[in-house]
């Protein structure tokens, strides 16, 4: 061992520290750690976190050598080769966009204002002519970042402090909830039973609802049931935070993935929008989103609007520029914009396709006793298998199969080539 002692000199306070740094002789001199010479002593006090229960799977799959490994862990759209894939209206808007030689100033606190008024447009859809001067919105980092501007208003100026969420939900909802020191409770909502839906009223407060393609469960209220939860909505009082991170991935149409949105704004429930554009344009790591706030009233909505971005100004200042203006492009050019339709009714059909094979393949190929009814019956990106915790591990560990613990399965990580493969695992490990 041995040490080397740097001077660092902070002009601000003009204070000199000292850090002895440790050199190991043994494995060819690698840095092993310093010690910080001043009053603080490390971070011994920083317990070490587990790993995130969606992301860390892609960080085992990445790991794993083997050649028929496959990652059904995160909610990322493949081609049928495995590929992530770009988006062609996307590239199209790259390129046009390129050409427009445009500046890389700030965005204005609520982000670009063009993109916000598409957006919410496309969410509200008929009713947003109606609404649009009491409708308030910020563009946001993706539909997480959304969530947190929504849950640090409603932290910061609702009354109760409870939010109501599904059981099960998205696991990162309840991160980023508590985070902005709001109470967790649960409602029901999924039957293990029928492994479908079951609703009942929650009682108070704050209600989370998945606009369209519930994630985990894939399991999506009908409108009977939509018009249910919206009488009992009303009856309560409760305010609805809406979370769209999947709009075209239900049906394979935006139009109808609006129903929800639609039936409350139409109905004037106090609630929030949380939009993703991340699935849906294949924009995930560009992190472009919508938040909005339907009000009372447009003296309401400024208001509203100006404590928005006093909490958008302390948090990240204003969003990133690059992937809205994609967005955009798109939604303002009506032959981009039908493209894209077509390209998101093509990954949506191509889940649909995959579902169907991996459930023909498990009932009459492998003949599984068990039914498989709810793989085509379920909607979006995911299909909750109703595998269990011990089961998920066996897939991973003998099969290199990655999922999350719950037993969702991302569906756009099947392809043609793997179906087959994932079917025998799934068969093995319900067979006993
Ligand atoms: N809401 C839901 C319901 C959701 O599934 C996701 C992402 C998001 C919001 C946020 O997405 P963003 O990329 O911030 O726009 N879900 C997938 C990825 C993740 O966990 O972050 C997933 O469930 O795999």
């Amino acid at each position: 061992m041995f040490s080397g002692v740097l001077r660092a000199h902070t002009t601000a306070s003009r204070v000199t520290s000292k850090a002895v740094f440790q050199y190991s002789s043994l494995n060819g001199g690698k840095f092993v750690g310093c010690n910080l010479q001043r009053g603080f002593h490390g971070w011994g006090n920083v317990p070490m976190g587990p790993p995130d229960p969606i992301f860390g799977i892609s960080e085992a799959f990445k790991k794993d050598d083997f050649p028929k490994k496959i990652n059904l862990g995160v909610g990322a759209y493949r081609d049928d080769t495995g590929k992530p894939y770009i988006l062609p209206s996307v590239q199209t808007a790259e390129v046009e966009l390129l050409k427009q030689d445009l500046d890389k100033e700030y965005l204005p606190m609520t982000g670009d204002a063009g993109f916000r008024t598409e957006a919410t447009r496309m969410a509200y859809g008929d009713v947003y002519d109606s609404i649009r001067d009491r409708l308030v919105s910020a563009q946001s980092v993706s539909g997480t970042g959304a969530l947190l501007l929504s849950s640090r208003f409603l932290s910061k100026y609702y009354p109760s402090k409870d939010i109501y969420v599904s059981n099960p939900t998205w696991g990162n909802h309840k991160n980023v909830f508590s985070n902005a020191g709001l109470n967790i409770k649960e409602y029901r909502y999924y039957n293990p039973v029928t492994k479908g839906l079951d609703i009942e009223a929650p009682n108070d407060s704050i209600v989370l609802l998945h606009a369209c393609a519930h994630n985990p469960t894939g399991v999506d209220p009908t409108h009977a049931q939509w018009n249910d939860i919206l009488r009992v909505v009303r009856e309560k009082g409760h305010f609805v935070l809406l979370d769209m991170a999947y709009q075209g991935f239900a049906s394979g149409d935006f139009a109808r993935d609006t129903y929800a949105t639609q039936l409350f704004a139409s109905n004037n429930i106090p609630m929030f929008l949380c939009q993703s554009f991340a699935k849906n344009m294949g924009l995930y790591g560009e992190r472009v989103g919508c938040f909005s706030a339907l009000t009372a009233s447009p003296e309401e909505a400024a208001r509203f609007e100006s404590q928005l971005k006093i909490l958008v100004r302390a948090s990240y200042s204003n969003p990133p520029v690059h992937g809205a203006r994609i967005a955009n492009f798109i939604l303002k050019n009506k032959n981009l914009r039908s493209q894209w339709a077509n390209e998101v009714k093509g990954m949506a059909g191509r889940i649909i396709s995959m579902r169907q094979a991996l459930r023909t393949i498990l009932e009459n190929d492998l003949n599984s006793k068990h039914s498989w009814k709810h793989i085509t019956d379920q909607i979006g990106m995911f299909c909750y298998t109703g595998l269990n915790p011990e089961q998920v591990a066996t897939l991973s560990k003998d099969w290199h199969i990655y999922l999350t613990k719950n037993g969702r399965i991302s569906i756009a990580g099947i392809n043609s080539s793997n179906v087959r493969y994932l079917a025998e695992a799934i068969h093995s490990v319900t067979s006993h």
